[in-house]
């Protein structure tokens, strides 16, 4: 087994967090933030990230996991709304064994389509 790595300050997500680099926010609060993925699996794909320096699940506080839950239920409903979407795909990747590519906790949010693929 591999030891959880520290939080690196310099991730993607932590870099749009400082407005060091841009991103389409869909919603913010004092916690969190949700903005539009850059390679959307399906059109409305969004992030919902903590504004604590959380790397996964595997080291988030347990009060700002459920915060960034709260915020994924809010957008998953409005983005279902907004994309007139027949249903929603929330997923969330721990490590790069996992399936996560940038190390700032995210939860997907998917808008889906009846028969519609979603992109790999
Ligand atoms: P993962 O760590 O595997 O859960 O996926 C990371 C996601 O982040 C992936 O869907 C693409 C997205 N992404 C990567 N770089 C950027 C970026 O600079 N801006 C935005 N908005 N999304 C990004």
């Amino acid at each position: 087994m591999t030891a959880t790595p520290a939080y690196d300050p310099n991730n993607i997500f932590a870099k749009i967090l400082r407005g060091e680099l841009p991103a389409h926010k869909v919603y913010e609060d004092e916690k969190a933030i949700a903005f539009l993925d850059i390679m959307p699996r399906c059109p409305g794909h969004t992030l919902v990230i903590p504004k604590a320096p959380a790397r996964n699940i595997l080291d988030i506080a347990p009060d700002d996991l459920a915060h960034v839950a709260k915020v994924a239920k809010k957008v998953a409903v409005a983005a279902k709304a907004a994309f007139a979407a027949d249903g929603v795909t929330v997923q969330q990747f721990n490590e790069e064994a996992g399936g996560q590519v940038v190390f700032h906790l995210h939860i997907h949010v998917i808008p889906r389509h009846a028969g519609e693929a979603m992109k790999p």
